[in-house]
């Protein structure tokens, strides 16, 4: 953010008995013209962010509920960034001086699972990057003592990479997906199994069996719903865009009406002098 700083030193020296006493007086003032966008400047700097899709359903192991609705902070040398699971993740610049970067790295959509394991938390659809690509970010969970995001960093520009510490993931069965589906797409994966084993079925066409799986049981995101994701984000926007416009009128029109009272007051008073 632009601070514009004055500092007016004023020096004062008392050489009473030996001692010397300084006095330094520090103005700190904005300078009175010439800055007429500081306002937006000094404004919160989340009224920037605009989110592009709405976050995904919670999906996943049940105890992870808990942590949709916290934050948790990470700062390096440069950046600041909150991860809110189930939400979002953010970035912010904290070491430049003028305009600091201010983005979402990724929105929640889905997991990421591994040989029967929710191994990373998908977020996508972020703040552009160039032209037409948006950031986006993996979230890798580890098993730990407290809940704590502890690094972030950048592999490729604008694909981010996230460690989340957190007990919640502790022991074997605290992410595994097979234990945690419904019967009927259990025993899909146990047809599919079979049917890998005895030669009836490719690798490829195994895994692809597993991909149709985790999307009807809710823990990938089909394209189709994060298409409509995006969509009620831009509806929200222009929804919220017209509400201000509502009351931007609202607000003239109070305004018109104190300055016509206000006109017919000094009408009136004027008139009452001229009479006497
Ligand atoms: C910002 C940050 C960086 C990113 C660049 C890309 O500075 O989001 O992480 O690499 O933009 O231009």
């Amino acid at each position: 953010m632009l601070i514009y700083f004055i500092f007016l030193l004023d020096f004062m020296f008392f050489s009473k008995s030996g001692a010397e006493m300084t006095s330094l007086k520090v103005i700190n003032e904005l300078p009175s013209s010439g800055y007429s966008n500081l306002q937006k400047l000094e404004s919160k700097p989340d009224e920037k962010l605009q989110l592009r899709m709405k976050p995904a359903n919670f999906s996943g192991p049940d105890h992870l509920r808990h942590l949709a609705g916290r934050c948790f902070k990470y700062q390096d040398s440069k950046y600041e960034y909150v991860f809110c699971p189930f939400q979002n993740i953010t970035q912010e610049d904290i070491q430049a001086y003028y305009e600091p970067y201010k983005g979402i790295l990724g929105v929640w959509a889905d997991w990421v699972i591994e040989d029967n394991q929710f191994k990373k938390m998908n977020m996508i659809e972020g703040s552009l990057c160039g032209s037409g690509m948006h950031r986006s970010t993996k979230v890798i969970l580890h098993c730990s003592a407290t809940s704590e995001l502890v690094s972030v960093t950048e592999p490729d520009k604008c694909r981010y990479t996230a460690k989340f510490e957190t007990p919640d993931v502790c022991g074997k069965n605290a992410m595994a997906v097979y234990p945690r589906l419904p019967p009927e797409l259990q025993t899909r994966w146990d047809d599919a199994e079979y049917d890998r084993h005895y030669g009836l079925l490719t690798k490829k066409g195994y895994q692809k069996e597993l991909e149709k799986i985790f999307l009807a049981a809710g823990y990938y995101l089909s394209p189709e719903d994060r298409s409509s994701l995006v969509y009620k984000a831009s509806t929200d926007s222009s929804k919220n865009c017209k509400a201000e416009l509502m009351e931007a009128k609202s607000r003239i029109n109070e305004l018109e009406e104190e300055l016509r009272m206000k006109e017919e007051m000094i009408l009136e008073q004027g008139a009452g002098k001229k009479s006497i």
